[in-house]
C-alpha cells in the first residue's frame, strides 16, 4: 500500500472504461446503460467485512453479478480497510460492472471521528489513512442509470439546477459543510414535510416527497436511489427507493 502503488492506479483507471465514456469530465457521473442484463445497487456497509462478502455470496461475487456501491464503506465496523481494499480492487479488476460512489464518510473529519483513522493508525499509519482521504476525495458522487435513475448516497439539493452542475464538481475535493456537494452526500428524505426541512444531524437538509416529484419531473427521471438510512421496505415511498435495490433490465 505504498504511494504510486495501488491506489494511485485506481485514479489512473477511472479515466477510463464506461465512466469516461459519460462526460467531458469523465467518471464523475456515471452513465451505465450499457451494463448486461442486471445491475445489484447495495447501501452502506460501513466497514462490516463478514457482510460484505455474504452479500457477494448471495448475489454473485464480480464479475458475475453487476453493482453500484451508493457509499458509506468506513467506520463503525470493525474491518474498514478490508472493506474499501476489496471494493476498489473490483473496481480496479472490473472498471466497467462495478461502482462505487462517495458516502458522507469517505470524509476526512468524519471518518477521522467514526473509526476508520483510528483503524488505520492502530493496524498500519496515519499515512495510510491520508492516502485513502486521497483516494476518497477523487470518488464520484452521482451516477445516472439508463437516462432514468439518478443515485447518490444522501439525496436531493436545492441548489440543483440541471444535472450538469453535478458533472462540473471539480475533484479531488474534500466533502464541504454545505452546498451541493454536501447536500448529495448528507440529505435525507422527510415524508411528513413538504419543501425543504432542518435536518437533526446538523448538517444539510431534509426534503419532502414534493420535492422529490418536482425533481424527477424536471430533469425527466423516473427514480431516485439512496443510501444513508436504515429503511424498513412499508416506509419506502412510491418514487423513493432506499439502499439495497435490486435493479433488473
Ligand atoms: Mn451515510
Amino acid at each position: 500500500m505504498e504511494q504510486g502503488g495501488w491506489i494511485p492506479v485506481v485514479k489512473q483507471r477511472q479515466g477510463r472504461g464506461a465512466w469516461s465514456k459519460s462526460s467531458t469530465k469523465g467518471w464523475f457521473t456515471v452513465f451505465v446503460d450499457n451494463l448486461p442484463h442486471s445491475l445489484d445497487l447495495k447501501g452502506d456497509i460501513h466497514g462490516q467485512y463478514p457482510d460484505l462478502l455474504r452479500l457477494f455470496e448471495y448475489g454473485g461475487f464480480p464479475p458475475d453479478s453487476n453493482y453500484l456501491f451508493l457509499g458509506d464503506y468506513v467506520d463503525r465496523g470493525k474491518q474498514s480497510i478490508e472493506t474499501i481494499c476489496l471494493l476498489l480492487s473490483y473496481k480496479i479488476k472490473f472498471p466497467d460492472n462495478f461502482f462505487l460512489l462517495r458516502g458522507n464518510h469517505e470524509c476526512a473529519s468524519i471518518n477521522r471521528i467514526y473509526g476508520f483513522y483510528d483503524e488505520c493508525k492502530r493496524r498500519f499509519s496515519v499515512r495510510i489513512w491520508r492516502i485513502f482521504t486521497d483516494c476518497f476525495n477523487s470518488l464520484p458522487v452521482a451516477a445516472v442509470i439508463d437516462d432514468k435513475i439518478l443515485c447518490m448516497h444522501g439525496g436531493l439539493s436545492p441548489e440543483i439546477d440541471s444535472l450538469d452542475q453535478i458533472r462540473a464538481i471539480e475533484r479531488p475535493v474534500d466533502v464541504p459543510d454545505q452546498g451541493l456537494l454536501c447536500d448529495l452526500l448528507w440529505a435525507d428524505p422527510d415524508r411528513d414535510i413538504k419543501g425543504w426541512g432542518e435536518n437533526d444531524r446538523g448538517v444539510s437538509y431534509t426534503f419532502g416527497a414534493d420535492k422529490v416529484v418536482e425533481f424527477l419531473k424536471k430533469h425527466d427521471l423516473d427514480l431516485i436511489c439512496r443510501a444513508h438510512q436504515e429503511a424498513a421496505r412499508e416506509l419506502i415511498w412510491d418514487k423513493f427507493i432506499e439502499q439495497d435495490l435490486s435493479l433488473k433490465f
